[in-house]
């Protein structure tokens, strides 16, 4: 019986584009959990209940010595890791980015596949194909090749198996992917308990990154058994009639291209990381923005989801001024809001808790992948918008904070902690000038007095110990102009939603 040995060219070219975007995907994501590289089926986090940690380090929750999420981050090398070395906001970029052009690549794959009758040969239509897909494992363990199905170009166990990644694993990464998002869990908290909550969706996320690069490895291999002119020739050419020199020098220059590719990648996000943050910030920006609008946040947890513990992220201001405000139970503090308003105010905690004071119980998502449900009381921030009435031309709200990064972080970072929000995402629902965590007042660690809510966003814009708010309508000038302190020092996105 004859062996089908042709391949369409839409499977061809969106097999090579996979091979660059999945590798991609697979780097970028290691840097991702290289920012906080332990993994948790239970959300809160609580540190030491981790069921996989990939560094040394072991914070606990009755650490004496104080430390924060950060102190988390491993620097990983930059073979494995994109770009490496402790980049979680050019990780996030390139993972952004190629999630968005391997979606598509996939559609059109899928589409194309079930137009063209494709589908036939990976999707399975009788049961006895497992029981023979078995015999082909122990064919391939005698070192044998199976017989492929009559008219197809696999073998029962490939048929399953390419069947799986397509058809199961991806979907299911792109569903575990969407519920890690702050935004997706604001707006559908019923979608994250689908996963059992962000933690479950982190460490599906990561064992389904596992089977994808089992996968590979095995299917390399596998190439490598059949032999490569003759595989190269059905993978890159189409045709198994294909000249097999041709093919292994048209196969050879997919995969060279393939590593400049990542080479280059990693070589511009490292020497030149501002650039790298704006080029691919471009299509990245837009993306986190949208989700941001798009989901606006409901959560309504009950008190009995409250995390038992809730890890801290910055370290608190250290000066004589905070320490002075502090002592006296933040009596003294006034805040002042101004910039392009018709009413500039100052206030007084009390008098801010006069413009309206409501509770929430909410998800906090660290950017480095930790999450922690929390009690919140403060003010609506439309509430203080309507008391100082911003200009129209107003775009962004910027929240300054009391902690000097060059005393309280150190590594060569510097300047006040700040945060630049697009005037949609405070308008939105339960952003909240908080005062009050799970029924006490704010702890100092916490952000004391005021700290800023914004329940579909990653921690980061949300800060802590604020010290003043201004209205802006451009925020080129602030810091070093890429819309808050993190995007600034750390090369995160502006607004993110996921
Ligand atoms: N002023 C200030 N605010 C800040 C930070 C900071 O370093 N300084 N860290 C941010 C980050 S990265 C996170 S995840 C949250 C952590 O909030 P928590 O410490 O209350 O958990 O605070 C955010 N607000
Ligand atoms: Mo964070």
């Amino acid at each position: 019986m004859d062996a089908v040995t042709e391949f369409p060219l839409f499977v061809v070219v969106t097999h090579a584009l996979n091979i660059l975007f999945v590798t991609l995907l697979i780097r970028s994501g290691i840097e991702v959990l290289s920012s906080m590289p332990k993994l948790y089926w239970s959300d809160g986090c609580p540190p030491g209940r981790e069921w996989l940690r990939l560094s040394r380090d072991n914070y606990g929750a009755a650490d004496r010595r104080p430390w924060v999420s950060l102190d988390e981050e491993r620097h990983w090398h930059p073979v494995i890791a994109l770009p490496g070395r402790a980049n979680l906001g050019l990780g996030r970029h390139w993972h952004f980015l190629t999630v968005q052009f391997w979606v598509v690549t996939g559609a059109v794959y899928i589409v194309m596949m079930f137009v063209s009758g494709y589908w036939h040969n990976l999707v399975p239509t009788q049961w006895s194909i497992v029981p023979e897909a078995i015999r082909n494992v122990g064919t391939y363990l005698h070192f044998q090749l199976p017989e492929q199905l009559p008219g197809q170009p696999f073998d029962a166990v490939q048929k399953l198996t390419y069947f799986a990644v397509v058809f199961l694993l991806a979907p299911l990464q792109i569903a575990s992917g969407a519920g890690m998002s702050p935004a997706v869990l604001a707006r559908f908290p019923r979608y994250g308990r689908l996963f059992g909550g962000k933690q479950g969706a982190r460490s599906i996320h990561f064992l389904g990154m596992c089977a994808f690069s089992v996968f590979i490895v095995v299917h390399v291999v596998m190439v490598a058994v059949h032999g490569v002119p003759s595989e190269f020739a059905k993978i890159f050419l189409g045709s198994a009639e294909a000249d097999p020199v041709v093919a292994t020098v048209v196969g050879s220059l997919v995969l060279v291209t393939v590593v400049l590719v990542h080479i280059g990648a990693t070589v511009f996000s490292r020497t030149r990381p501002r650039q790298a943050q704006r080029v691919l910030g471009v299509v990245v920006h837009r993306f986190e923005y949208l989700l941001s609008r798009l989901g606006s946040s409901r959560q309504q947890y009950r008190r009995s989801d409250i995390s038992e513990y809730h890890r801290v992220n910055g370290y608190p201001p250290t000066d004589d001024n905070y320490q002075g405000l502090a002592a006296d139970g933040f009596r003294s503090y006034r805040l002042p809001v101004g910039g392009l308003v018709a009413r500039p105010v100052t206030l007084s905690l009390p008098e801010l808790a006069g413009l309206g004071f409501t509770h929430q119980i909410t998800n906090h998502n660290c950017i480095q992948g930790w999450n922690g449900i929390a009690e919140w009381g403060g003010v609506p921030v439309t509430a203080l918008i309507d008391r100082v009435r911003p200009a129209a031309s107003v775009t962004h709200m910027v929240f300054y904070a009391m902690d000097d990064k060059a005393l309280t972080e150190g590594r060569g970072r510097y300047g006040y902690f700040y945060e630049a929000v697009p005037m949609s995402i405070v308008r939105a629902p339960q952003a909240l000038l908080a005062m009050e965590m799970n029924g006490a007042p704010l702890p100092i660690e916490h952000g004391a007095p005021l700290r800023l809510r914004l329940e579909n966003q990653l921690g980061y814009k949300m800060v802590k110990w604020i010290e003043a708010i201004e209205f802006v309508d451009d925020i080129t000038e602030i810091g070093m102009g890429q819309g808050g302190y993190r995007e600034d020092q750390l090369y995160y996105g502006n607004t993110p939603g996921i």
